[in-house]
């Protein structure tokens, strides 16, 4: 589940009482002896497909800077989005690499100190770049103190609290950028599954006879990383709260997708941090149909909540349609005649 707590990062904290002249690393390039690893590894980590792999034999060696370097601090809720345009052109190189993945970061680096309100999934996006710039997230201004990490995008579930965002050069490269940041809800916001609310989804009671068509245009991204799906889904979604009785099975398909845009379906239980994921599916790219089908094996009617999503935001009305064709058919039962065929 996208579910593990983050430790606080009480050394930052800790180190924020000490006299300056007791910090262990005023030298800021100075190698340090090694640190307690961050809990990089059990933390879900969602990002883009297009990640490169490590560099063979590179091993970052320990630096510690200086907080105050930060460029400004931005203060991250759930439904905060920042943008910002900045260039790493000429900016101070003295990070070579972080603890959590093996690339060579020798190009200059700048840093945005994050202020965490609540428990949220932190996402942290790099466009318009002409060279190969990374995004590093920190707890502590130290590079053995990394938690997340992205060629482009990323996004992972943090506690309230001081980080830092570091978007730095790949073997030496620096230009341009613009750094999207924000806060997103763990889980499925409680609103889709709130009839009383804007966001809620579309009922959709047995038997769907007919099929729908609606747009992906413009709608919020309510869900984008999920234990079922570590790839980002950054599109906005068009959810469905359908009733299913016993033995009746779904079978959900997405048809009339135009080229350029790829979707994928989710299926859940219900809204909170926390909700089982039913299903997840992304068997085809761009412009290719997917389906998904679910079967409710329990005694009683569940109302399920499936959305239409996709890997990208269509970039215009006409890109965004889909249909959803959703006939609910029951699960086809064993006769009395089959099964004596059985043991014939
Ligand atoms: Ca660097
Ligand atoms: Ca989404």
């Amino acid at each position: 589940m996208f579910r593990i707590l983050l430790k606080r990062a009480t050394v930052s904290l800790a180190w924020g009482l000490v006299p300056l002249a007791f910090v262990p690393w005023i030298g800021a390039t100075e190698q340090l002896p090694p640190r307690p690893p961050s809990d990089f590894g059990e933390r879900p980590l969602a990002t883009a497909r297009d990640d490169r792999p490590a560099d063979i034999g590179f091993d970052a060696p320990r630096v510690g800077f200086d907080c105050a370097r930060a460029e400004t601090t931005l203060t991250v809720t759930v439904d905060s989005a920042d943008t910002l345009q900045n260039d790493t052109t000429g900016a101070v190189s003295e990070l070579p690499g972080y603890s959590c993945f093996g690339w060579d970061e020798s190009g200059p680096e700048q840093i945005y100190e994050l202020e965490v309100t609540e428990q949220l999934v932190l996402y942290a996006g790099l466009s318009d770049l002409q060279a190969d710039l990374d995004l590093f997230l920190l707890d502590d201004c130290d590079t053995d103190a990394c938690i997340a990490y992205a060629n482009t995008e990323f996004a992972t579930l943090v506690a309230a609290g001081t980080y830092y965002l570091v978007v730095d050069g790949y073997q030496g490269a620096a230009g341009p950028y613009t750094l999207v940041v924000s806060g997103h809800y763990e889980g499925v916001p409680e609103a889709i599954c709130d009839t009383s609310s804007d966001l809620a989804a579309i009922p959709i009671d047995w038997p769907l006879a007919e099929a729908r068509t609606d747009t992906l245009f413009g709608r919020p991204n309510l869900i984008q990383a999920y234990s079922c799906s570590p790839i980002l889904r950054t599109g906005g979604e068009v959810w469905y709260a359908i009733s299913l009785p016993p033995e009746w099975q779904l079978d959900a398909s997405v048809t009339s997708i135009p080229m350029g845009l790829d979707p994928c379906l989710w299926l859940f239980d219900g809204c909170g941090p926390s909700p089982a994921c039913l299903e997840f599916v992304d068997a085809g790219g761009a412009g290719e149909v997917e389906n998904l089908s679910w079967s409710n094996d329990g005694n009683e009617t569940v109302t399920v909540y499936l959305a239409i999503d996709s890997w990208r935001p269509p970039e215009t009305v006409f890109d965004g349609i889909v249909t959803l064709a959703a006939p609910l058919v029951p699960l086809q039962q064993t006769s009395w005649s089959d099964l004596r065929r059985l043991y014939r």
